[in-house]
């Protein structure tokens, strides 16, 4: 299954790897463990991040040097559709080659070789299995990415999306000698002062609506300045409401510091979520799934709330 992809890589010489925009450990971690896998194969390779410098960055391997190439392979990872690409899309659909490598179900399979599979944990998953077709060599770098992608979508193996396989390949990555502490404790553990004052602000706005089976947390654009937060820091909030023992679909919001537009983000355990934000014109993961909605918070939240009561039955 993976012997279109792995042609496509072996017959090109400058590869651009591009995931989603406001990266997440998954996109990330996979982007740099597969430019890794391009360098053994004697290619170059660079990641083209849609925003400076991800912190996450500092804990990835292979996030050294990014030279510009002239692209002969762009590669889109983690990445459900061609505008999570944002700035980046033109340099994706100049290339004379596109691959998309992916595991969101609502992938549009924009690329001229489409790799996605809705029944893996994590794109970083799909990597290791690509590594192992291909026979490349699993050093403690690459290891060290994909656990740090596999980790950052299954909330540290938790999620009903690990499977077996999950495990297995974690196994593997510790096999390679990495330090899965060090990074669980960046990764989860440790926050900045701006994000701890974002989740106070989010505590503070805390809602409930149908007897608290909708739990919702909004941040104002102010709130994001005062806090100091950058976009990065500003992700996460959702596991607030989320861990309301009677939510059974938690919503964050948060306005965009520079659009008059509001991100949304949506779990649940039994509702389709990414029905609701495909509805916005959204996408994601059956339990995880975001969208953006024009307007302010208030407006944004009306129209959202409503639609979640609709699919939920709830007519009020
Ligand atoms: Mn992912």
């Amino acid at each position: 299954m993976f012997k279109e992809i792995s042609q496509v890589l072996l017959q090109s010489q400058n590869v651009v790897i591009l995931p989603h925009s406001s990266a997440d450990g998954d996109c990330l971690g996979s982007a740099y463990a597969l430019k890794l896998m391009l360098l053994q194969l004697g290619k170059t390779a660079v990641v083209l991040t849609d925003e400076d410098n991800p912190k996450i960055c500092s804990l990835l391997f292979g996030a050294e040097e990014e030279r510009p190439v002239v692209p002969d392979l762009a590669i889109a990872v983690d990445c459900g559709d061609l505008d999570r690409l944002g700035g980046r899309k033109g340099v994706f659909t100049s290339a004379p080659v596109t691959v998309n490598i992916d595991h969101h179900p609502t992938n549009t399979g924009f690329a001229a070789h489409n790799h996605v599979d809705s029944g893996e944990a994590a794109t970083g998953q799909i990597i290791f299995e690509l590594l192992e077709y291909m026979g490349l060599f699993l050093t403690k770098e690459i290891a060290a990415d994909l656990y740090i992608a596999i980790a950052s979508d299954t909330g540290r193996f938790s999620y009903s999306s690990v499977t077996p396989k999950t495990l297995t390949i974690a196994a593997r990555l510790l096999e390679a000698g990495i330090d899965h502490v060090g990074i669980n404790e960046v990764l989860f553990e440790k926050n900045p002062m701006s994000k701890i004052l974002l989740m106070r602000d989010a505590l503070n706005a805390f809602e409930t609506y149908l007897d608290g089976k909708i739990a919702l947390v909004s941040i104002t654009r102010e709130q994001v300045i005062a806090s100091g937060a950058n976009e990065e820091d500003a992700g996460g909030l959702i596991l607030l409401p989320r861990s309301l023992e009677t939510a059974v679909v938690a919503v964050s919001l948060r306005e965009s510091v520079n659009k008059p537009l509001v991100k949304v983000s949506l779990r649940s355990n039994t509702v389709d979520v990414s029905g609701i934000a495909r509805t916005f014109g959204g996408g994601g993961h059956v339990r995880a799934s975001g969208c953006t909605i024009d307007g302010s918070i208030e407006a944004a939240k009306e129209t959202l709330l409503a639609e979640i009561k609709k699919v939920m039955g709830c007519t009020e």
